[in-house]
């Protein structure tokens, strides 16, 4: 029988077997997380992992649809055919990873309706990075390549996350963003072969872009409230500073092969660490842009209402068309 150590890192601590305090859905739930098991649906769970997931995939989810925007706005003026229906299939993928993860929350017991209202009403968190505009073509092309990067970095320990049905819906979006961060790549691969003015257009992009990326990863470690009991848990696998330092490690050589500069003077090798070291973040911009006070929050919340809105004859139409369904089984039933 084990009992949770909230204190200890490194997880749950046996205790004496005799102790009758712990409930033996409680022990259940121990066991598995020691054994780093799956939860699944139908299993208990305690209130506080169940809130902290709910939480965190619902944030999953609403980032995902919020990030169909900046790159959407540019899907009627892809430079050619070939980028416009690549653009198309990524946007569509953003918005099947908010479906499988609305879904990944509905098995927690919370209604999408609800979670999407929270998100119409202001009161939910999505990843502060889809709050910056997409000027140019380039920033599409820096989306796929440094905020899929990104994601990919922090979803791929998800998939393995003691939540079955979250870890799951993870193991496909990793396939997706995989395709994603590349078209970004090459597209940008293509600019830097191109004119003068594309390569500059790429690297402004990449200026724009560099800072805001590496807040996606969160807080500092020694800021981070929710890591200590997430780890405890099996949610969080690798620190917010320890995804964000594999992230520069792994950019610094792509942005060499692509031929733009990273915008940190104080971006370099540390033979010591075997890492890069880099510039401070500033976090207070990351707070207010997280608190609603970035370029685009309420251009992005006005245009997901008003999508909602345009789209509310759909689900009328769609609720008709299953109550009549319904009733003619109904009918041939009786
Ligand atoms: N933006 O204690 P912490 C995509 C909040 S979409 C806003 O470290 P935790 C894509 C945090 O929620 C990818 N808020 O929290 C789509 C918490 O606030 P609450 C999105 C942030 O949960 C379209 C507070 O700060 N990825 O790939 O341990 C096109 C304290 O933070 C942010 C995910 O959602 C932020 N950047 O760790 C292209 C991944 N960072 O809830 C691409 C799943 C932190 O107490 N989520 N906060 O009010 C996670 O892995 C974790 O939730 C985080 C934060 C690493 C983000």
């Amino acid at each position: 029988m084990y009992t949770q150590s909230l204190d200890i890192p490194g997880g749950l601590q046996p205790v004496d077997p005799a102790n009758t305090d712990v409930s033996p859905e409680q022990a259940r739930f121990d066991a598995v997380m020691q054994a780093d098991g799956k939860i699944e649906a139908q299993d208990w769970m305690p209130d506080a992992y169940r809130k902290t997931l709910i939480r965190q995939i619902s944030q999953h989810a609403h980032s995902e649809i919020i990030g169909m925007q900046p790159e959407g706005n540019w899907i009627s003026r892809a430079p050619s055919l070939k980028r416009k229906a690549i653009l198309l299939a990524k946007v569509q993928d953003e918005g099947g990873h908010g479906l499988y993860l609305y879904s990944a929350a509905e098995t927690m017991g919370v209604s999408r309706d609800q979670l999407v209202e929270a998100l119409h009403a202001g009161k939910a968190k999505y990843s502060s990075i889809f709050n910056y505009p997409t000027p140019t073509w380039a920033d599409v092309g820096v989306i796929g390549w440094l905020v899929d990067g990104a994601a990919i970095m922090n979803q791929i320990p998800l998939c393995r996350c003691t939540y079955g049905p979250y870890a799951r819906a993870m193991i496909r979006i990793c396939k997706e963003e995989s395709f994603h961060q590349r078209q970004g790549f090459d597209a940008l691969l293509s600019m830097m072969r191109g004119t003068q003015a594309q390569k500059d257009m790429v690297q402004q992009a990449v200026d724009r872009w560099w800072w805001p990326v590496l807040m996606m990863f969160g807080p500092s470690d020694k800021d981070s409230i929710h890591s200590g009991q997430s780890f405890q848990w099996g949610i969080k696998r690798i620190s917010n500073d320890d995804l964000r330092q594999k992230f520069v490690d792994a950019t610094v050589e792509q942005a060499k092969i692509l031929g733009v500069t990273l915008p940190d003077p104080d971006l370099k090798w540390n033979e010591e660490r075997k890492a890069h070291d880099y510039g401070a973040i500033d976090w207070e911009a990351f707070w207010r842009v997280v608190n609603g006070d970035g370029p685009c929050n309420k251009e992005r919340l006005a245009t997901r209402v008003k999508a909602h809105e345009d789209g509310a004859w759909v689900r009328e139409a769609a609720l008709a068309h299953a109550a009549k369904q319904a009733a003619r089984a109904k009918k041939q039933a009786a």
